[in-house]
This record gives structure tokens, sequence and C-alpha cells, in this order.
């Protein structure tokens, strides 16, 4: 398999380190959606990463379907998201709630860089959404009972996709969240930082040119 797209992606990230979990063999191509655009259209029309080509040749264009396919190359008990209700559809929400933080992220992201008069009205939102739902996320690990990750025992893909959201917004966003609101969450993240393979697919984020 070949991944595309740099790790400071909250959304290739995810992907980089579910790979790698899985130890599935994969190559990392960090091309830039930005300097290297017509690269990723040539392959995803979208131009967006991450774009993930199968070994078959077939080519995924988003992250839940690609972590979906690689769920479904592993034993049931392997799997980062569990495979039965309603811990699968309890994980997925947790997920779905920061991959959507990461993406109000990257909007406020491109509308504040990209645009020579942001829509205040528009930034004003993308804001609020990132600090409700970072809020929610706060109240989640407050609440989290039992071990270390949200199954538990052991690291999952709405772990990751917590991770991954955090330090981007993070990263892209220096005076928008204020740690100190978010003591659980800020020490999870940090934690999975620490991990190996936190360490390994990691890229300090680069605003396009
Ligand atoms: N929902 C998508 C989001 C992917 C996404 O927003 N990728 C950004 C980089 S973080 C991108 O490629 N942006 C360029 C563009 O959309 O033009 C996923 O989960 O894969």
């Amino acid at each position: 398999m070949i991944l595309i797209g740099q790790y400071d992606s909250s959304f290739v990230r995810r992907v980089g380190i579910a790979l790698r979990l899985y130890n599935l063999p994969f190559e990392h191509q960090p091309w830039s959606v930005f300097s290297e655009g017509d690269k990723v259209q040539s392959i995803n029309p979208l131009m967006r990463v991450p774009t993930l080509i199968l070994d078959g040749g077939d080519v995924l264009v988003d992250s839940p379907s690609m972590l979906d396919y690689l769920d479904g190359l592993m034993p049931e008990d392997q799997r980062l998201f569990p495979a039965h209700e309603p811990e699968r559809r309890r994980a997925m929400r947790i997920a779905a709630l920061a991959t959507g933080l990461a993406d109000k992220g990257v909007s406020l992201f491109y509308e504040l860089r990209l645009h020579e008069q942001p829509a205040m009205g528009w930034v004003g939102r993308l804001r609020e959404q990132i600090l409700a739902a970072t809020a929610a996320l706060e109240e989640w690990r407050r609440h989290l009972v039992g071990g270390d990750f949200w199954g538990g025992r052991s690291i999952g893909h709405c772990d990751i996709a917590v991770a991954c959201a955090w330090r981007h917004v993070r990263e892209a966003h220096p005076d928008l969240l204020d740690e100190a609101l978010y003591p659980k969450l800020a020490a999870f993240c940090s934690r999975l930082e620490g991990l190996p393979v936190f360490r390994e697919i990691s890229q300090p984020f680069i605003a396009p040119a």
C-alpha cells in the first residue's frame, strides 16, 4: 500500500498510525496538497490527503474508508474499532467528534490563511464548534472509567483520532485552545504522543506556502 500525504494532517497521521499498529507494510509518500497538488490529483480527483493506494491499485480517498478497509484485514479481536455494538458505535462517535474537530480546525486555517478578507461570522462559528467539540472530549475523558484507553486495555482508532486532532488544532491555532481548560484531554494526548508509534508517525505542522 502507498499512503500519500504529510503527517501534519491528523487524517493522514491516524491512517499511518493504524497501518503501523497493524504491522501492515506500506510506503509513505509525503506529498503536499498545495505545492504538489497536481501529483495528488493525478491519483485522487479531490486533490486531498490522505490518499491510499491499495496493493491491487484501488484508491481510497478518505480516512474513515481507509480505516474500515484496514480493519477488515484484521481478525475481529485485533481491530482498532470494536467489532460489536454498542461499543462499536460509541467508539465511532468519539472518533467522529475528534475528526470533526480536526475538520473544523482545517477549515478555520484555510479561511484565515487563504482569504484576503476572512468571513468573520464563519470564523467565529468555526472557533465555537472547535471549542464545543474539545469541551465534549474533555468531558468524555473525565467520565471515562476503567483503563487508559477508550476500550480499557489497548489503544483504538478513537484514541488515535482524539490525540491526532488535539495536536493538529493546537499547532495550527496556537492561541485557540487553553490547555488548562482541558486537563484530562491534554494529559491523555500527551501520554499518547509519548508512545513510540506516535513519535515515529509524526510531523510538526507546516503551514501551506
Ligand atoms: N474527511 C477527510 C478530510 C481530509 C482533509 O481535510 N485533508 C486535508 C489535509 S488535512 C486536505 O487534503 N486539504 C486540501 C483540500 O481539501 O483542498 C478524511 O478524513 O480523510
